[in-house]
């Protein structure tokens, strides 16, 4: 899954897609490294992020969105917690919904399910602008898997089809890196709930603290590590901004620990 972030503030590509065009030819770009959908979104939620309003996240997705559909055939999702956003975007053309709040929006569960489409269900401890105050688990992994199992029971009942949720630990959401290791060392756990895994360890900030400081751009290949790991554990979707070299290591993990 190729990132594009149609916002001015997103911790590594913020204001690089704003432009309709520019995102339609990143768009192309990732898909001929290999990405099999794309994620576009239009709020940051990177840690200290402030909320967008409704009005402000549509002005700026949907000429991107429109522009990105017209540009590939593979699967669009919409990275987004308002149900409203959501709606709209997959009039535009978007395949699935990307919910980092796990369906918080009351809309938004049901709103998939009449759609008849997929959602990301994924795990993030309180808000973005607060999130990394003091994160604290008890048993991250436990308390994480049982988040998601709630979640996606939760979409069940609220009439979305078993086959068309996805479950994700939300690398960085709340969490220390202890927590996010712990995490990806366990992803077993997360799998174990049925439901296919989705990562994002992309250029995220838990590996710039494991590399000494490293900044967004020099985390390519710690986060060729995670990822590799991540599908080790059974990790089925990766969410990267850098897919070719992504696809790599992917596809190599997945072939030894098919092997
Ligand atoms: N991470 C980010 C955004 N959306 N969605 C899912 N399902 N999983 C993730 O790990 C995830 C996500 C944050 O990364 P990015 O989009 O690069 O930054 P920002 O939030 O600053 O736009």
């Amino acid at each position: 899954m190729g990132v594009l972030n149609a916002t001015p503030d997103s911790f590594s590509d913020g204001g690089r897609h704003l432009d309709p065009g520019r995102a339609a030819e990143a768009a192309a770009a990732m898909v001929a490294e290999g990405a099999a959908l794309l994620d576009v979104g239009a709020e940051s939620t990177r840690p200290g992020a402030a909320p967008v309003p409704a009005a402000e996240e549509l002005r700026r997705l949907l000429p991107v969105l429109r522009a990105v559909r017209a540009a590939v055939r593979v699967p669009l999702s919409v990275d987004t917690r308002k149900a409203v956003v959501a709606r709209a975007a997959l009039d535009a053309g978007a395949d699935l919904v990307n919910d980092v709040s796990a369906g918080r929006d009351p809309a938004m569960l049901p709103l998939c399910a009449a759609a008849g489409v997929p959602i990301v269900l994924m795990h993030m401890r309180g808000e973005p602008a607060t999130m990394q105050q003091r994160p604290r688990y008890r048993d991250v992994v436990a308390q994480v898997a049982a988040f998601l199992g709630a979640r996606a029971a939760a979409a069940r009942r609220a009439g979305v089809a078993p086959d068309a949720i996805v479950v994700d630990p939300g690398i960085g959401f709340g969490k220390t890196v202890a927590h996010n290791l712990a995490l990806l060392r366990r992803m077993d756990a997360i799998a174990a709930l049925g439901y296919p895994v989705l990562v994002g360890v992309s250029r995220k900030s838990f590996l710039g603290q494991l590399l000494g400081g490293a900044p967004p751009a020099q985390r390519l290949f710690g986060g060729a590590a995670a990822v590799a790991l991540a599908v080790a554990g059974g990790a089925r979707i990766l969410r990267v901004h850098d897919v070719a070299a992504m696809r790599d290591a992917a596809v190599v993990a997945e072939a030894v620990a098919a092997a």
